[in-house]
Order: C-alpha cells, then sequence, then structure tokens
C-alpha cells in the first residue's frame, strides 16, 4: 500500500464535542454522523493522478478533514481509507497526449498531492489504495456479481475477450439498493450525467443505457493485468466499492467526495457494494460543494485550475489556504478569486495578533460556541466568526483559542 502522509498533531481540548449532524444526499436529511460504537469509518474517494492538487480537490479534502477533528473531538476514533485511481481513461489520455508513461505521470502526481495535503495539515487516511493493488480482488468481485446473474458479459471486438456490466436492474431486484437512490435524479438527467462522467450510455450489446462497466478486456496499447476474468483493468465505480468493503466494511458512517462524484459514481459504487454485500454501503453520503474558477467548475478538463503546490511556490502560507475554503460552508459551490485569498491572510495575521484580555471574551465559551457550530453540519463560517469576535475583543485565555483553532480547524496560529 502506498504511504499516505504525515498526520498533523492535534492537541486535546477541555470537555468534549458532539459527533456532528451532517446532511445526506440521498434523504437531504441532516442525519446524526455518530457510530454505534467508537470507531467513526469515513471513505473519500481519492484523486485520479493528473492535475493535482486543485483548490477544488482541496476544499473537498478539507470538508473530510474537518469532520475527522470534529469526531475526535468527540472522543471519537476514525477509521480513514481513500483510493487512488491510477489507471483511468482520463489517466491514459493525459499520459499518451504529453508523451510520458501513465505510471510515471501517476507517481509523479501522487507525490505532489501528499506534499500538498502535509502542507495544509489534512489529516491522512490510514488506508491509501491504488486500485492497481487491487486489481485480483476487483476481477473477484466481478466474477462474485456473474456468477449471482448481477452482470453480464458484452463482447468487444477480440472475440477471446469481453467486457462485463452491472446490471441495474437484477441487482435493485436481489439488494438494499436502486439506481437513482443516492442521487435522486430522473432518468433522464442519469442518462446525460452518465455520458459527461465517464458513463458509456450509447454502447451497443448493454441491457440497459445505464448498466455501468465493471470489467474492460485488454485492448491494444491499453494497459491491463491477467485475471480471473481474462486480461483487463476495472471499471471505475467497482474499485471504490471493492476498496470500501476491504477496509471499512459495510454501513459505514459516511461515504464522501465531491458533488460531481453524486452521480454516477457514488449511486453506482453503492449498487456494486450493496450488489456484493447485501448491505448499504454507508449511512451518511456526504458531498463538498464544487468550486469555480474564472466562471466555471475548476476542471482538469476545462484547464481553469489553481494549483495548491504553485500557491505555496509564491509562498502563500497553507494555514491562509484553509482559511480561504474555511470561510464557507462545504456544501457551498462558489468561486475562488485572490481577493478571498487575501481576505483570509489578513483574518490569519488578525487572529496571530489575538489579545488577552481579562475583560474580553471567555475563550471556553468561544469553544463552546465553535463546537456548535461545527456540530451543526459543520458550519465553518459560523465557527470562524466565533473565533473573529473573540480576536476583536480580546479573551482571557489566548492559548485556547490557539488551541481550539489547531485542533478544530487545522490552523496553526
Ligand atoms: N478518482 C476519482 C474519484 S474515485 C476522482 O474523482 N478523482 S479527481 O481527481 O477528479 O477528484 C478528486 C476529488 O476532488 C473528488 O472527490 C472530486 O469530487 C473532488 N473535486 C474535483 N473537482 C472539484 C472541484 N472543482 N471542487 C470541489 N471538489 C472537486
Ligand atoms: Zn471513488
Amino acid at each position: 500500500m502506498p504511504e499516505s502522509w504525515e498526520r498533523p498533531a492535534v492537541p486535546s481540548l477541555p470537555g468534549t464535542g458532539t459527533a456532528p449532524r451532517l446532511h445526506d444526499t440521498a434523504t437531504g436529511a441532516r442525519l446524526c454522523s455518530a457510530p454505534d460504537d467508537i470507531i467513526a469509518r469515513l471513505y473519500v474517494c481519492g484523486i485520479t493522478p493528473y492535475d493535482a492538487t486543485h483548490i477544488g480537490h482541496a476544499n473537498t479534502y478539507l470538508a473530510f478533514d474537518t469532520l475527522q477533528r470534529v469526531w475526535v473531538d468527540a472522543g471519537l476514533e476514525v477509521h480513514y481509507a481513500q483510493n487512488i485511481t491510477d489507471v483511468d481513461d482520463p489517466l491514459l489520455e493525459r499520459a499518451a497526449a504529453t508523451g510520458v508513461s501513465w505510471r510515471d505521470l501517476a507517481d509523479q502526481q501522487i507525490e505532489l498531492f501528499r506534499h500538498d495535503m502535509t502542507a495544509l495539515r489534512i489529516l491522512p487516511p490510514q488506508d491509501y489504495v491504488a486500485v492497481t493493488e487491487v486489481i485480483d480482488e476487483i476481477a473477484q468481485a466481478v466474477a462474485v456479481l456473474l456468477d449471482r446473474g448481477l452482470a453480464y458479459r458484452v463482447p468487444t471486438s477480440d472475440a477471446d475477450a469481453d467486457d462485463v456490466y452491472f446490471d441495474i436492474s437484477a441487482a435493485a431486484e436481489t439488494s438494499p439498493w436502486r439506481i437513482g437512490e443516492e442521487s435522486n435524479l430522473d432518468r433522464e438527467q442519469m442518462l446525460l450525467l452518465s455520458a459527461e462522467r465517464g458513463g458509456d450510455p450509447n454502447r451497443p450489446g448493454k441491457r440497459d443505457p445505464l448498466d455501468a462497466l465493471l470489467w474492460r478486456a485488454a485492448r491494444e496499447g491499453e494497459p491491463s493485468w491477467p485475471s480471473v476474468l481474462g486480461a483487463g483493468r476495472p471499471g471505475w465505480h467497482i474499485e471504490c466499492s471493492v476498496i470500501a468493503l476491504k477496509h471499512l466494511g459495510h454501513d459505514f458512517s459516511v461515504q464522501g467526495g465531491g458533488a460531481d462524484l453524486v452521480f454516477p459514481h457514488h449511486d453506482l459504487s453503492a449498487g456494486h457494494a450493496a450488489a456484493l454485500s447485501g448491505h448499504p454501503l454507508a449511512k451518511v453520503y456526504s458531498h463538498a460543494g464544487l468550486i469555480a474558477y474564472q466562471g466555471e467548475k475548476m476542471s482538469k478538463s476545462l484547464g481553469n485550475l489553481v494549483l495548491v503546490s504553485e500557491l505555496l511556490r509564491e509562498c502563500v502560507p497553507a494555514a491562509g489556504i484553509r482559511l480561504a475554503l474555511l470561510a464557507h460552508h462545504y456544501r457551498e459551490e462558489w468561486e475562488w478569486t485572490r481577493a478571498g485569498l487575501d481576505e483570509a491572510l489578513a483574518r490569519l495575521d488578525a487572529w496571530r495578533g489575538i489579545r488577552s484580555n481579562q475583560h474580553g471574551a471567555v475563550a471556553l465559551d468561544v469553544l463552546d460556541q465553535v463546537r456548535q457550530r461545527l456540530a451543526d453540519d459543520l458550519d465553518t463560517p459560523g465557527a470562524i466568526a466565533a473565533v473573529d469576535r473573540a480576536v476583536e475583543t480580546g479573551v482571557d485565555d489566548p492559548a485556547l483559542i490557539r488551541a481550539l483553532v489547531d485542533a478544530l480547524l487545522g490552523i496553526e496560529l
């Protein structure tokens, strides 16, 4: 397993916080994120390693970093797993277009991502798993789905090699899942998004246009691995189902990612996992809002990227990047601007100058307010406002403010 990255120290605080209520994409309700036992289990979809780490990626990983910090403050242990999509069409296309090997591109980008996550003081996953490490397990899972009649073969031009697809209708009949359960989209919207986001609704031979690719048989010029299914490579959604089930089991606390993953990726990865395990994948499905830049969603395909590594190279402090992101609620869709970053840098300076004042704010009250705000669907703007008020008046115990800002917002003053 690749190493994840260095874990920042998290100071402990007086008393205990509360596990947050989180907005659940599937039900639209705010659900309690506390596990039944002491261990909160979290899966967040990791990068496809090219064009890492842009501010949109950083915002998504920061949202789930905040969740972990609040869980830890509530006295919970956290078991966190994350994947790396180190073989998939967009990565292969980028490698081909730039004339580098896909393996070198992936390795170099994974290293850059690790460096950026460390600089941003993002709590690392315990299980950091590249899809290329679990090809056998994925192929075996697909073979199980074939055996159960929940998957079927579609021939390719090579008579000996079939692709394998997930049968959404058969799966809905036999498992606690149906398509659209997480995304709440109608069929027309699903068809559109599937075509936009890596699906192939028009592929001939499929039983339903929304059936998702589980296994792609080897093609000339593409990487492939020998397996029980013959040579090939995994489809996208099944990688996250298999990695999550292997490391976290089913019914884990929270499945997370950016809002661009709601459909088809999370809907289908929950479907594959339910078909394999007979249980729902997670209790809460949580999604961070997409960050825009220059009027459009920040995305690799559009190329309108602000990279964390470039900001760091300009000597922007990582704590300032964190504060700029935390000033927005994690579910908000907003546009990154230099003015927003400057505002965060000014706030960071003000926080660093916090005065001791025995007649000012009471630090324990500030801690209480910050905990309450974060317990309410990770309201970081509300938490920041509580710290701003204490900075304005001065506070009886500045050291406690520094500790709470470090522990809960990940910012060292
Ligand atoms: N490897 C897949 C997930 S299995 C993938 O989506 N990789 S990614 O590199 O494209 O994105 C990594 C994470 O960043 C995902 O959780 C994605 O939802 C999130 N993300 C991508 N673009 C943005 C954006 N503009 N704003 C916020 N989050 C984003
Ligand atoms: Zn994923």
